[in-house]
């Protein structure tokens, strides 16, 4: 017998777009989860999987998914996505062969392609790492800071301005949730839909500032004091060099779709191994 053998064995073909099938049917299970669809979810922890890539110390991203583990499963910007997480496990069970960073990302995908977005390119080839590769706290934005801080903590990760721009856009889905970012509200009334209207919202309404339970703030909509808008995102609205972007988004959706699809992939495939020859799949929406 040789011993070599069992290490040089091909992993298992692993059928990617079933697993898409089965997270699309997963999506809208629990209609009283939010707005009625775990997507949005979904995508931040793809977002918050990724994020965390420093490209000097080529340290973080979603190659590891080492927000399984503590510390970085406790980190405050985490809040709340041991339910995304926990709805991975269940996917996870069917196909054990697949890594988390790969799952983690696919979902975020299927979440934006199902809820109406772009198609956007998805590559496998992450690999689970251990809690010793947990990033330090802090890479993540803070939402109650301003312009500068979101430029550095992007430009960390090598974004530019209207990358960061684009990507910030993906607020179309979902909300804030106070028990989690202490922030309350969707961005604009149709949180379910992968849209532009995040940058219709913020460049046409009239923003006003409310006080929150816990003593902080954020901005309303004076005509809809439900829907919501950062103190970061106003404050980079108010930047000039930022601004161009919000309001050529806001004007050309299909603009939007088509650098977002371009940009989220560059995210979550920030400090991923890839050896090159990897397939590319442009997964089919379960509508096709
Ligand atoms: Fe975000 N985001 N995000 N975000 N985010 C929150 C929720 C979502 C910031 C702050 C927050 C991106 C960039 C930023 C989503 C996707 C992306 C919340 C509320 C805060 C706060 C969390 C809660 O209470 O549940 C800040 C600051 C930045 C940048 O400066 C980027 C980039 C993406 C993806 C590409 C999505 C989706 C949500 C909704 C989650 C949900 O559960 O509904």
């Amino acid at each position: 017998s040789t011993p070599a053998s069992s290490t040089t064995e091909k992993k298992k073909d692993i059928d990617y777009q079933q697993v898409y099938n089965d997270i699309a049917e997963m999506l809208d299970e629990d209609s009283d989860y939010d707005d009625g669809s775990y997507g949005p979810v979904l995508v931040r922890l793809a977002w918050h999987a990724s994020g965390t890539y420093d490209k000097d110390s080529k340290t973080g991203g979603s190659n590891g998914a080492t927000m399984r583990f503590a510390p970085e499963s406790k980190h405050a910007a985490n809040n709340g996505l041991v339910i995304a997480r926990d709805l991975m496990e269940k996917i996870h069970a069917k196909y054990p062969e697949i890594s988390y960073g790969d799952l983690w990302t696919l979902a975020g995908v299927c979440a934006v392609q199902e809820l109406g977005g772009p198609t956007v390119p998805w590559r496998a080839g992450r690999q689970d790492a251990f809690e010793t590769s947990c990033t330090p706290d802090g890479r993540l934005p803070d939402a109650g800071k301003k312009a500068d801080h979101i430029r550095d903590v992007f430009y960390r990760m090598g974004f530019n301005d209207q990358e960061i721009v684009a990507l910030v856009g993906a607020h179309a889905l979902g909300r804030c949730h106070p028990e989690r970012s202490g922030f309350e509200g969707p961005w604009q009334e149709a949180p379910t839909v992968f849209s532009n209207e995040y940058f219709k919202a913020i460049s046409s309404r009239n923003w006003i500032k409310k006080t929150l339970q816990d003593g902080g703030w954020q901005w309303v909509d004076k005509n809809n004091t439900d829907v919501m808008m950062l103190p970061a995102e106003i404050a980079m609205y108010n930047d000039k060099e930022f601004k161009k972007y919000f309001d050529l988004y806001a004007k050309d959706e299909e603009k939007f779709f088509k650098d977002f699809a371009t940009v989220f992939q560059k995210l979550l495939e920030l400090g991923v191994p890839f050896k090159g020859d990897e397939k590319v799949y442009h997964f089919k929406r379960t509508t096709e």
